[in-house]
């Protein structure tokens, strides 16, 4: 999924910063004729390290980045003044990015968090210079340990979708058109079941130039959790959202059904996707005349039990603005 803006995969290669030499200086002044070894130690090579932040959703900044390396450590000096670091290289990535070796597939770490920093690699260690080596037998080694060297990796960045609303539906149920009216994403919509195959993402804005993360993923049907349709392996997409938005079209048979069976495939994916946020949201109500919407309304108060429902049509763009609204009071109730 590299389209557009949205990077989800990066391959970077990265090196630490050598260590810095240690002197095998021997101290000489005026008037002091055998003043001994006074050699510093090298400084640290520079680590590469990553950096969680939370203001970053893809990994589109680091696309054109193939090659991040670390100071060199300084050699050490005389009257045993000691190299300076190397400088360290940061990698900034999304909360929610998976570091792997690019040879075994390995998963090396996770960033989960803001502010996150994880070594990827650690710089040389700066060598020892000649003072350390001094014996009662040899009062002047010419001895001094080289840096460590540096060490190198071939790395994969992958960002799993980590979007604060997941949209939650049956195939065709208008989620991808959801997306589209409530965002900037341009998802592929289509009158037919499983137009979505891979996951969007979208921001919405909001007032005050506030925004949150919506992810669109494929339709789920009765039987995901046996494979049916495409399964149900893509629900990983939604799973660390905060809340989950539930789409059962106007013209469903049974909207409570839906709404269960829906539920239902969750639970059976995951029990603690039941621990989230939910809200049910009926889309396409463009269908419905006010007759028909006031009557739903009776029957959907009674069966659903206080289930926060609201009525949306993306084509008529009705019912958008409360549902923003709705999402946004959600999303900051739990935080
Ligand atoms: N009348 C009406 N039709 C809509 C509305 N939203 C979506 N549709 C139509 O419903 C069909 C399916 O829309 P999609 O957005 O592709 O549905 P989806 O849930 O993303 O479907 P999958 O990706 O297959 O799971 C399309 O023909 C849309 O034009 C709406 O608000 N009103
Ligand atoms: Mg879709």
């Amino acid at each position: 999924m590299t389209e557009g803006n949205f990077v989800d995969y990066v391959k970077i290669y990265v090196s630490s910063g050598k260590g810095g030499k240690g002197s095998s200086h021997l101290h000489r002044e005026k008037f002091i004729e055998k003043g001994g070894p006074d050699g510093g130690d090298g400084g640290r090579g520079g680590h590469v390290i990553v950096k969680g932040n939370k203001n970053l959703w893809t990994l589109f900044h680091l696309k054109f980045t193939k090659h991040v390396k670390a100071g060199h450590g300084g050699d050490g000096g005389s009257s045993r003044s000691t190299g300076h670091d190397g400088e360290d290289k940061y990698l900034e990535v999304p909360l929610g990015t998976v570091v792997k070796d690019k040879d075994t597939d390995e998963v090396l770490f996770e960033i989960t968090e803001d502010g996150e920093e994880i070594i990827l690699v650690e710089g040389g260690k700066g060598g020892l210079g000649n003072w350390h080596f001094r014996t009662s037998t040899n009062q002047t080694p010419r001895y001094a340990q080289p840096g460590m060297p540096p060490i190198e990796a071939d790395i994969i960045l992958e960002l799993k979708v980590l979007a604060d609303v997941g949209l939650v539906g049956f195939p065709n149920a208008g989620k991808s058109t959801l997306l589209s009216v409530l965002t900037s994403a341009k998802p592929k919509i289509a009158d037919y079941p499983f137009t979505t195959l891979k996951p969007n993402l979208g921001i919405v804005a909001y007032r005050d130039f506030q925004s949150f993360v919506i992810a669109d993923i494929p339709g789920i049907i009765e039987g995901a959790a046996e494979g049916k349709g495409l399964g149900h392996y893509f629900l990983r997409h939604i799973e660390r959202n905060s809340t989950l938005l539930f789409l059962v079209p106007a013209d469903a048979k049974d909207i409570k059904k839906e709404y269960e069976i829906l539920l239902d495939e969750l639970r059976r994916y995951n029990p603690e996707m039941l621990d989230k946020d939910r809200l049910l949201v009926i889309s396409k109500c463009d269908m419905l005349d006010d007759e028909l919407k006031s009557e739903m309304k009776k029957q959907l108060d009674k069966e659903l039990k206080g289930i926060p429902y609201l009525f949306i049509s993306s084509v008529a763009q009705q019912g958008l603005t409360e549902l923003k609204d709705k999402l946004w009071q959600m999303l900051n109730i739990e935080v």
